[in-house]
């Protein structure tokens, strides 16, 4: 069945983006045609387009016709939609929101780091960072086998994307999660995983 027609979906983004990969990674999986337009979204050629489609200037922005979407989260419910597919439950929304925040606090992080402040410095926003990501990645060490996780394709590629942002930008280590360094490998040996990796 051709579930995609006409106009081809725009998913505004960049390689590196954790974000972008999650719903990159999904459309491959799920046989959707998504064309990736990839912008350093700090510079100041690209930034205008980043900002034309969304005040919030932030990616990953899907273009869909007359449609522009913008959060992964949202964009990820659009598709589900589009292709017929059952919405996460309460429990599986609840564990996306806690790895996005994990997601979010790195963010914070990579950009308070660009700005020349020291992350590792005794200060009350970057400690709130630092507990909300080790206790985040603590957490989901020990929830890998529940059923609402193992059962929901979207927080799989979320994780994954999640913890190979980490590997390649070294943010955090991860190493003494044995469940996590076992799903990194292994989820990273999926073709998808390997057609976005961010490193080449
Ligand atoms: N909640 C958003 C987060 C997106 C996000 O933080 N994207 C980053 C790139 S990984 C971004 O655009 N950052 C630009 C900025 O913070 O100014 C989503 O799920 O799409």
């Amino acid at each position: 069945m051709r579930l995609f027609y006409g106009v081809i979906m725009q998913l505004i983004g960049s390689v590196p983006s954790p974000y972008v990969r999650r719903v990159r990674i999904w459309a491959q999986e799920n046989d959707c045609k998504l064309e990736l337009v990839s912008l350093d979204i700090f510079s100041d050629q690209d930034r205008p387009t980043m900002a034309s489609k969304n005040p919030a200037r932030k990616i990953p922005i899907l273009v869909d016709g007359d449609l522009t979407l913008s959060d992964s989260n949202s964009i990820l419910r659009y598709l589900l939609e589009k292709t017929g597919q059952p919405k996460l439950t309460w429990p599986q929304e609840h564990l996306l929101t806690t790895i996005n925040a994990c997601n979010d606090s790195l963010v914070e992080m990579v950009l308070c780091k660009r700005s020349g402040f020291d992350t590792k410095s005794d200060k009350l926003f970057f400690n709130l960072q630092n507990e909300r990501i080790e206790q985040i990645l603590s957490f989901l060490n020990s929830h890998l086998s529940d059923e609402e996780f193992k059962s929901c394709e979207y927080l799989n590629i979320s994780l994954y994307c999640l913890l190979d942002w980490i590997c390649f930008r070294e943010l955090a280590d991860f190493s003494q999660h044995s469940a996590l360094v076992a799903f990194h490998k292994q989820y990273g040996e999926r073709q998808a995983a390997i057609d976005t990796n961010p490193r080449h």
